[in-house]
């Protein structure tokens, strides 16, 4: 396998860079820490690497020092698509150039030969009573795969830490296949009368997704591939890589590390903004009766932060500008859906709301963020159950954290263990500075 070949060929060379790093220079400070980011949510602090994914706090992200619209040019395409094929961002995020034709059809034929689901994974989703929310059955989906891991199989066996990456890598590949047929599964169980739609051997795996979820529509499609590769990675801090990478530093496997990350990312603060989003933009539609004028929208917005209620979809914990996962998804609906009336509401959300933010003066960073768009173009191609949102966003983010996993394997990541204090010893630090 192409992808096990080019990985196994960069180990020698980045495990000597990483050993050499630490053994010359093991004691330069990376980084001081306040009191005030030790209470305050570790805001800030350089405490993680990866080389997989960097947010730079103006220009956004990066996912292997390239920037989203550079990745819309150089990365394969399916024949007639715009957007890329999910199996080249994902070869992309394990090997770290950007893959040929071959090499993404490489990864999309590795998903096919591994995409069955296991039947009792369904049982598993069948048994949860019917309100339960969709993310809730897309965690316990992925875990209850836990099982299959080949990682524990090796390890119960005796395997050396050098060749902890590799079942990692084989665990990733065979959970990741799954994803679309677990996630459409999902939705057309919960919302769809259980008519499950069966893959399509000749589609990709995100146009598959597309497929499988029961939208016939080649811009959908595209909307798929957008949106699996710019929810992929956002560096190593937010809370479902952070998740994912604590649980997997225990040697936990792969099922085990991601469901946690989905986990987190089902709070309303990280993933869940997109559900939440969709539900405030909907409820401005209804009060105002279709789009409100400015000054009506500045008005609601005012009522939703006097009310104590936080504005989903803007601000964020890294980013001081809008998020460029924005500024692409906007692109797509106003080259795709200018006339939608939701799409016109979220436009206008977006020239008033960071004006309203900034009067209030609390958030840091007033402007959109990934979240503050996405529910609305799905809204647009048919996709209402709001709550499906953050599964979607799970089925990307699994991409990413999984391609991090197998590095953390590869480079003998330890087990993650920092020190707390108390409340005590934290005020005899602060007095001693006096
Ligand atoms: N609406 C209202 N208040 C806000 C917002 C917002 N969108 N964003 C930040 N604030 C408040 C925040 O609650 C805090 O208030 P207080 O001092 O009373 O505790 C204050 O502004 C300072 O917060 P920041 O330092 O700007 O933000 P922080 O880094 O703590 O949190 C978020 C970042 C993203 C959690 C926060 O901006 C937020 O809650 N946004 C809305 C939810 C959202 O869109 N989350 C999705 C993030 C992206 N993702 O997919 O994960
Ligand atoms: C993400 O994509 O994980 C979010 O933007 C949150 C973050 O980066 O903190």
């Amino acid at each position: 396998m192409i992808l096990k070949e080019k990985l196994a060929a960069q180990l020698p060379e980045w495990r000597e860079r990483v050993r050499r790093l630490v053994k010359d220079h093991g004691n330069v400070k990376v980084d001081e820490i306040t009191i005030a980011q030790v209470y305050g949510g570790m805001r800030d602090v350089k405490a993680l690497v990866t080389d997989i994914s960097y947010v730079d706090p103006v220009e956004g992200i990066r996912l292997r020092g390239f920037t989203i619209p550079e990745l819309l040019k150089v990365l394969p395409k399916p024949p007639g698509a715009e957007m890329p094929y999910s199996g080249g961002v994902y070869y992309l995020l394990l090997i770290g150039e950007v893959p040929t034709q071959e090499e993404a059809l490489e990864v999309e034929s590795e998903w096919r030969a591994r995409s069955e689901v296991p039947s009792y994974v369904y049982d598993v989703i069948r048994a949860m009573p019917a309100d339960t929310h969709p993310m809730t059955l897309f965690s316990q989906a992925v875990l209850s795969l836990q099982r299959e891991s080949l990682f524990v199989k090796r390890y119960q066996e005796g395997m050396r830490r050098e060749e902890y990456w590799e079942p990692t890598l084989e665990d990733s590949l065979n959970l990741t296949a799954k994803l679309p047929a677990i996630a459409a599964f999902i939705y057309r169980w919960k919302f769809k009368e259980g008519d499950i739609i069966p893959p399509d051997p000749d589609l990709d795996w995100a146009g598959n997704f597309a497929y499988m979820l029961g939208i016939n529509n080649p811009d959908y499609e595209d909307l798929a591939r957008l949106y699996f590769l710019i929810h992929s990675d956002h560096e190593s801090g937010n809370v479902s890589a952070h998740a994912t990478h604590l649980v997997g530093s225990a040697l936990s496997d792969v099922y085990y590390s991601t469901s946690a990350g989905l986990n987190g990312l089902a709070g309303p603060l990280h993933g869940l903004a997109n559900q939440e989003c969709m539900a405030w933009l909907l409820d401005v539609y209804n009060t105002a009766n279709g789009v409100p004028s400015r000054e009506e929208l500045r008005q609601i917005a005012w009522d939703t932060l006097n009310s104590g209620q936080l504005i989903p979809g803007y601000g964020h914990g890294v980013l001081k500008k809008t998020d460029p996962r924005f500024t692409v998804q906007f692109e797509f609906g106003k080259r795709c859906m200018p006339e939608d009336e939701i799409f016109q509401l979220a436009e206008l959300v977006h020239e008033v709301v960071p004006e309203v933010l900034k009067e209030q003066g609390k958030a840091r960073n007033p402007w959109p963020n990934v979240d503050a768009i996405s529910g609305t173009l799905q809204y647009h191609y048919g996709i209402r159950e709001f709550d499906f949102y953050t599964v979607m966003f799970g089925v990307s983010r699994l991409l990413g954290v999984s391609a991090n996993l197998v590095w953390a394997r590869a480079l003998g990541q330890p087990i993650e263990r920092p020190k707390s204090f108390t409340t005590d010893m934290m005020e005899e630090i602060a007095s001693q500075e006096q």
